[in-house]
């Protein structure tokens, strides 16, 4: 899809002015073996923006929920359609000087209970949580939810799973979108890493307005 700068600028001003933008790194640059989403635990307001910077490996973001980690909600809850970003291979873009990133807009504030389907990643505390509310129930904490992927028997495709047929609908779930921003942009956005970016202090970084704009 093409834009224009004059297009993405407005559509980078129309956001500005609400939204934030969380970023996650998945795996890192400096550490090709980290199996981990950097920060893990983020809160979130209903409408802001969480942007997966897929960084490095063959990894994805798929949601279960608290008691279930690594399977897929939509195994769990009848009509769910729970977010998957794909395989994100970051070898096959790195060549073009992209990295590929998932874009998600937060439905709720309810905790969403994230994990990497690939390989026993998911086991391996490739985890994480938006809106983790351990006031409402102290058991379910980030924690709790990583040593409970750590027992998992399977870590699940979302793609090769049997929808449920029963279940709570009540979870919250959500969409994404993917794209792909330049390396050099990636690495100056990491230094926001652990708080909420907005989007105007990213003025400049057409790329990341383009990929806001497809939403
Ligand atoms: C990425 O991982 C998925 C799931 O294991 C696999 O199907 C796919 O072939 C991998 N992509 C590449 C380019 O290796
Ligand atoms: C779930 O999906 C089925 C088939 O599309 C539909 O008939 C049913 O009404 C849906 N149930 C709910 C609770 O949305
Ligand atoms: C708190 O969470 C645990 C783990 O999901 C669950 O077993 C328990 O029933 C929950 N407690 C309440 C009061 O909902
Ligand atoms: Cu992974």
């Amino acid at each position: 899809m093409y834009f224009s700068t004059s297009v993405i600028t407005t559509a980078l001003l129309g956001l500005a002015s609400a939204q934030n933008v969380h970023v996650v790194s998945v795996s890192s640059t400096t550490d090709k073996t980290l199996l981990a989403f950097t920060p893990n635990n983020i809160k979130a307001a209903a409408g802001d923006m969480i942007q997966f910077q897929f960084l490095n490996g063959n990894h994805s973001v798929v949601q279960s929920n608290f008691d279930n980690p690594c399977t897929p909600i939509q195994a769990l809850v009848k009509n769910a359609t729970g977010m998957f970003s794909g395989y994100m291979d970051v070898a096959a873009s790195e060549a073009t000087g992209m990295i590929p990133t998932y874009t998600m807009e937060v439905a709720n504030d309810k905790p969403l209970w994230l994990y990497c389907s690939q390989g026993k990643h998911c086991q391996s505390g490739m985890v994480m949580v938006v809106n983790e509310n351990t006031a409402a129930n102290a058991s379910r904490s980030l924690d709790a939810f990583k040593a409970l992927a750590a027992k998992a028997t399977a870590n699940l495709d979302p793609s090769k799973i049997t929808p449920a047929s029963g279940g709570d609908s009540t979870d919250g779930t959500t969409g994404g979108t993917t794209s792909s921003i330049p390396t050099a942009s990636a690495s100056a956005i990491a230094q926001g890493l652990g708080s909420a970016v907005s989007v105007s202090a990213w003025t400049g970084l057409l790329s990341i307005a383009a990929a806001l704009a497809m939403l």
